[in-house]
């Protein structure tokens, strides 16, 4: 497998950074992000938020496909509709936001479909790895926050909040941990990029971690420029 290509804070300048908020269903990525992005945007370091599947209009309609129960697909099917929503969320959103310098938050991105489609359904990884490649264009995120939580907590907490039934966050106990232990393996994998925080935690404890791991990164970027 291709190294990944490790972020040089010092070669990006002029362009804008990408961070990505992963980990398994109701792991706390959507709270984390609109909290980071309100204390940061505060500090004076306005954030643009996105999502996957979604940011874009086709994107929101894919998600609406991918999710629905009704709907019988087999796993690849499933994961080209992923990259479909990815690769329109690139193109339209992704590139031109750091193309202009901004400060981007995507909540999910290509480690979703390593995790899920790979680690969770058990579909080949090299080559998840090759068409996330060719969806992303090659974009990686310059740093990740992976949100680590047991699955039966995650899942407590989406049941909690809704009980509309959706294709993958209905899956077995035994998929989402499989889509967890995948997770953790990537963040050993990519300890350049991917931190490790823990979710089981109170939203105020996991802010402060999180913002305490972008702010040293965003302050080593300025450092090194
Ligand atoms: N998927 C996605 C793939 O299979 N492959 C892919 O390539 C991609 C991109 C939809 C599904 O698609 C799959 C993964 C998903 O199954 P999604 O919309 O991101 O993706 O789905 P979820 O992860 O289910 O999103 P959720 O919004 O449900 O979970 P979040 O964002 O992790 O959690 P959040 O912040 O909404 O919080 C959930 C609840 O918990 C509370 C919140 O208030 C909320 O009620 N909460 C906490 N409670 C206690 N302590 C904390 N620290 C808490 N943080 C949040």
């Amino acid at each position: 497998m291709p190294a990944e290509q490790v972020s040089d804070p010092s070669s990006k300048r002029d362009r804008g950074v990408f961070i990505t908020v992963e980990g398994g269903d109701g792991a706390g990525k959507t709270t984390l992000a609109r909290s980071l992005a309100e204390c940061l945007g505060r500090a004076g370091r306005p954030v643009r938020l996105t999502f996957e599947p979604g940011g874009t209009e086709l994107g929101v309609r894919l998600r609406s496909l991918v999710l629905d129960p009704e709907l019988e697909m087999n796993d690849w099917m499933e994961t080209w509709l992923f990259l479909a929503a990815r690769a329109s969320h690139v193109h339209d959103v992704l590139l031109p936001a750091i193309a202009a310098g901004e400060l981007i938050f995507s909540d999910r991105f290509t480690d979703s479909t390593l995790a899920y489609q790979g680690y969770g359904r058990g579909l080949d990884l090299d080559r998840l790895r090759r068409l996330n490649a060719e969806a992303t264009n090659g974009l990686t995120p310059d740093l990740t926050l992976l949100l680590d939580v047991p699955a039966e907590v995650g899942l407590a907490r989406t049941r909690a909040r809704s009980s509309v039934a959706d294709r993958i966050g209905d899956a077995d106990l035994a998929f989402h941990e499989r889509v967890n232990s995948g997770f953790r393996g990537l963040a050993s994998e990519h300890a350049e990029r991917i931190r490790l925080i823990d979710a089981s935690r109170a939203e105020s404890e996991v802010l402060i971690d999180a913002l305490s791991i972008v702010n040293e990164w965003l302050d080593a970027r300025e450092r090194a420029t």
